[in-house]
């Protein structure tokens, strides 16, 4: 029995806006945050201790962090060096710099030959010796338009083409991987991709068409004893069949409001190879709370936002508030009064939404054909707002010296 612990999607650095600077460190909260959460996983990986870690990609917002936050990352894996826990880090999308061309940032650690590491920037199989026997692990880190393809291949080709394209080439090395395998070993196909059946939750809309899609009917294989992979943030089994078990662990902490409700955590795996058994354990992360209100229709629309901020629980939570409401009850909110009820919130955001006028028809003045000067058009804007009746004449006059000067 081999025991793997499987992490991913770390995007040390991201969410800086979520967080505030520590007047101690004077490093961002949020870098604490995922510094604390990746230690958590780490400390686990000792404590067990495992005979293997999987890191399924994605360590930093971009391919080029700052010193310091690629500094903090190194701090916790290499305590998986001094332990002799050996570790792959696959390569995600983030991590690889201008699609690819620019080499990827944790390709570092195979340079400085960091004991017991290996990077996966390359599909090939990697045959590992633990103390509980030998294991081999297929990297296939995130393709790229040039990974496989070269640029006359998919000249003119539609996303769509070219994703078929990509797994027809894909097809045969993964075959010719396979091929090559011991079949008495446990087997581990660890990849960073985005599978066909995965719930994307809020990111659904954001990902369309953003690279290339795996059917997991490509991953479900008798020869693979479990599917360690990494990029969608939402941790879920593409497989509950189990046969393998198809792994998303999902990202370590929250990087955005569109994960506000989801468990975040790690994955716990126990191989053989005629039996595999997974745990997802949870991770102790900052809550995220959105507090959302129309009260273009109260008639105390501050006693609205404040009644609303007090029924929710958000005590050291990133809070974002957002309200709709009409422009003429701009006036009648307090920000400060808002500001101070959500005292109690680590950070927060506010954010008013005006709803428009519903079908205002267009002012003639402006209509087609109609080509006005800015002043024309201020006049006819101030003559169609009452509201601005008693500044219209100094605006225009102010507007006027403007245009002048
Ligand atoms: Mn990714």
């Amino acid at each position: 029995m081999i025991k793997i612990l499987h992490l991913s999607d770390i995007h040390m650095g991201s969410g800086f806006s979520h967080g505030k600077v520590n007047p101690e460190t004077g490093i961002n909260t949020r870098l604490e945050d995922f510094l604390e959460t990746l230690s958590i996983c780490i400390d686990r990986a000792i404590s067990e201790p495992v005979d293997l870690v999987l890191f399924g990609g994605d360590a930093f917002p971009d391919a080029t962090p700052a010193p310091y936050i690629h500094e903090a990352f190194a701090s916790q894996f290499r305590r998986l060096a001094d332990a002799k826990i050996p570790t792959i880090l696959l390569v995600g999308n983030h991590d690889q710099h201008s699609q690819g061309t620019g080499g990827a940032s944790l390709c570092i650690y195979r340079t400085l030959v960091v004991p017991g590491f290996i990077v996966g920037d390359k599909i090939t199989t990697h045959r590992i010796s633990t103390k509980n026997g030998d294991i081999q692990i297929i990297t296939l880190p995130w393709l790229n338009n040039s990974t496989l393809l070269t640029r006359p291949e998919t000249e003119g080709l539609s996303l769509g083409e070219i994703n078929q394209l990509l797994l027809e080439k894909l097809q045969p090395i993964i075959e010719a991987e396979i091929r090559r395998l011991a079949p008495d070993l446990p087997t581990v196909l660890l990849g960073h991709l985005m599978a066909d059946r995965a719930n994307l939750g809020a990111e659904r809309f954001l990902a369309v068409g953003k690279g290339f899609t795996i059917p997991v009917s490509f991953l479900i294989r008798p020869e693979f004893d479990y599917v360690a992979l990494g990029h969608v943030h939402k941790h879920q089994n593409l497989n509950p069949a189990n046969n393998p078990p198809i792994i998303y662990p999902g990202s370590i902490d929250r990087v955005d409001f569109s994960e506000e409700k989801e468990d975040k955590g790690y994955v716990l795996v126990n191989i053989d190879r005629d039996h595999t058994e997974w745990e997802f354990c949870p991770l102790p992360v900052r809550s995220f709370c959105t507090i959302k209100l129309d009260i273009s229709q109260q008639e105390d629309p501050q006693k609205a936002i404040l009644d609303a901020i007090k029924t929710k629980d958000f005590d050291h939570a990133v809070v974002r508030l957002i309200y709709k409401l009409r422009s003429e009850q701009l006036e009648l909110i307090n920000s400060s009064a808002i500001e101070k009820s959500l005292k109690k919130a680590h950070s927060y955001t506010i954010r008013p939404e005006l709803i428009s006028q519903l079908a205002r028809p267009r002012l003639p003045e402006l209509g087609l054909g109609n080509t006005l000067d800015p002043l024309e058009a201020l006049k006819a804007y101030l003559n169609n707002k009452e509201d601005l009746k008693d500044l219209a004449s100094d605006m225009l006059e102010i507007a006027q010296s403007l245009m002048e000067s």
